[in-house]
């Protein structure tokens, strides 16, 4: 996909507050601290554009970015940083399950796991969620360059098959990798999918 322009329009912190012009939305959940804002900016090149940090639970809000003046690229919340308060959690839950259900034009879900991650209780929790909501959503492994090339593959396989998930990848925002492939993904989901891509990726 090529990128023209890439801008943020807005943070919602209830459901009366997001977008309602009816473009394509494309969002990312996962555990905090999994990458998701740093994916983004790796997508569409920009190193600031949605906020970073090594401290979990940067990402407070539901955070939209509209690209190329057609679609959004959102940036949920991350869950399950076990040293917020109960009432912040139940907050983010709250806003999380509203943004699924508030009928807005969701297309896609890419849900981001942390490679080197054990999946426990509350990963399968989440995707029970995404099934639940009947989103296509794609299993994408974050932090792939914490391994070797050939080492993240085999541990991508195996984590997905525990998931039983089959559409999954890599990704590496060291490395730039799987940038390709989640575009391909996205452009799919939005209905972009069969219009020729000439444009170089990323
Ligand atoms: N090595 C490596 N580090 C990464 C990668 N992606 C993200 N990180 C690092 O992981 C940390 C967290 O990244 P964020 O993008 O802020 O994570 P987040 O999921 O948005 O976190 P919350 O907003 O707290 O939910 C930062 O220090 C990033 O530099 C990656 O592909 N490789
Ligand atoms: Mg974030």
């Amino acid at each position: 996909m090529k990128i023209k322009s890439a801008l943020f329009r807005g943070s919602a912190a209830k459901s009366q507050q997001f977008p309602e012009d009816g473009r394509p939305e494309v969002a990312f959940v996962g555990r905090s601290n999994v990458g998701k804002s740093s994916l983004i900016n790796c997508l569409v090149n920009r190193k600031k554009l949605a906020k970073t940090s090594r401290t979990p639970g940067k990402t407070q809000l539901v955070n939209f970015f509209l690209i190329n003046d057609l679609f959004y690229l959102v940036d949920l919340p991350g869950f399950g940083y076990a040293k917020v308060p109960t009432s912040v959690r139940q907050g983010w839950r709250a806003l999380l399950e509203s943004y699924f259900t508030s009928g807005n034009c969701l297309k896609g879900v890419a849900w981001l796991f942390d490679i080197r991650r054990t999946p426990t209780e509350l990963d399968y929790q989440t995707l029970e969620w995404l099934t639940g909501y009947r989103i296509p959503f794609r299993l994408v492994f974050t932090k792939a360059d914490k391994f070797s090339t050939s080492k993240a593959k085999t541990r991508g396989k195996k984590l997905a098959r525990d998931f039983a998930v089959s559409d999954w990848q890599t990704f590496s925002i060291i490395k730039h990798e799987g940038k390709a492939d989640l575009w391909r993904w996205i452009a799919e989901a939005i209905g972009e999918g069969s219009k020729k891509n000439n444009g170089k990726h990323g």
